[in-house]
């Protein structure tokens, strides 16, 4: 009976493996035409995207998927910046083009994602893959909504027909991933609810869910007294809480309270080594597949 309870989807070994499937895949499409290859643009001086882009460049080498990492002046003009995203688009040994957020805050991250080729769109922002995933025709899936649907696979868990429950609706996470499980798909079929800071009563929507994907970006916000027992919960969440303890001065927790929520679960992800390297792992899927866009492979 325990041994159905709380037990941890491992997203760092589930993703180390797609990583060296992917590394294959690589191989033998760099013999048939070139390594494929991925322009990564930074600006800002956000600390935790520095690390998210290192790990990604360090993650594509791993792959065998050529990367430039393309720092711009932190007070880079928004309309240098589209001159490098046409430059970049125009390039054909350029596959993905990725621009890593937040940007300053002056610059519109909407217009910026809009200069980016579709078809080189490998974190899927763009207006084109996401009216696409609305279609029920997805071309590049954002990567975190992509990593929980292959999480989901991975570990047989049976969608259709269940209520899955999404709080958060962003477009990058909640609503893709509300679409994605919603879709008359294999891992989909599901009921899906989207609830956010406006929902009335919460917890009652919660005591029906058989699934709960929780992206709100509020530090272990969903509690085990909000859950029914034998939930299936993906915990989006990555925030840094203030932690003397560690050597960073910080430490990662989700949006969900492992602690108590994983006495009720049959299945949950932690944080770290979740739903995160599993958005990075997606990246280098995406990444090929653009690349096989181009050869028509
Ligand atoms: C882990 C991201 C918010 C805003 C912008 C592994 C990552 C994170 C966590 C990672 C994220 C989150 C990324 C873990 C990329 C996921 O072990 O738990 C990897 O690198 N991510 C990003 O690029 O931009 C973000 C979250």
């Amino acid at each position: 009976m325990d041994s159905e309870i709380g037990k941890i989807i491992d997203g760092k070994s589930i993703a180390a493996k797609i990583v060296s499937e992917i590394a294959k895949e690589v191989k033998s499409f760099s013999k048939d035409f070139r390594a494929p290859h991925l322009a990564v643009l930074i600006s800002g001086d956000d600390s935790a995207s520095r690390v998210y882009v290192r790990s990604k460049i360090r993650t594509a080498e791993k792959c065998g998927i050529k990367s430039d990492l393309i720092n711009l002046p932190f007070d880079i003009k928004e309309s240098e910046l589209f001159r490098r995203l046409d430059e970049l688009n125009n390039d054909t040994n350029i596959d993905g083009i990725l621009v890593q957020l937040p940007l300053p805050s002056y610059i519109d991250p909407k217009k910026v994602i809009n200069r980016i080729s579709p078809y080189k769109d490998v974190d899927g922002f763009h207006p084109y893959n996401l009216g696409r995933i609305l279609e029920g025709d997805p071309l590049f899936v954002p990567c975190t909504p992509l990593g929980i649907i292959e999480l989901i696979k991975r570990y047989e868990v049976d969608t259709t027909g269940k209520n899955a429950v999404v709080i958060g609706r962003s477009v990058i996470v909640g609503k893709p991933i509300s679409m994605l499980l919603a879709d008359k798909s294999e891992n989909g079929n599901a009921t899906v609810t989207i609830c956010h800071s406006r929902t009335r009563d919460i917890k009652k929507i919660l005591r029906a869910a058989d699934i709960i994907v929780c992206a709100v970006g509020k530090a272990e916000m969903l509690t085990g007294d909000m859950v029914k027992p034998g939930v299936v919960v993906i915990d989006v969440g990555v925030n840094r809480v203030k932690d003397a303890e560690t050597k960073k001065g910080y430490r990662l927790v989700g949006d969900v309270d492992f602690e108590s929520v994983s006495q009720k679960a049959s299945l949950i992800t932690p944080v770290p080594g979740g739903v995160g390297p599993m958005t990075v792992a997606m990246l280098m899927g995406n990444t090929l597949k653009a690349a096989r866009l181009k050869y028509k492979k």
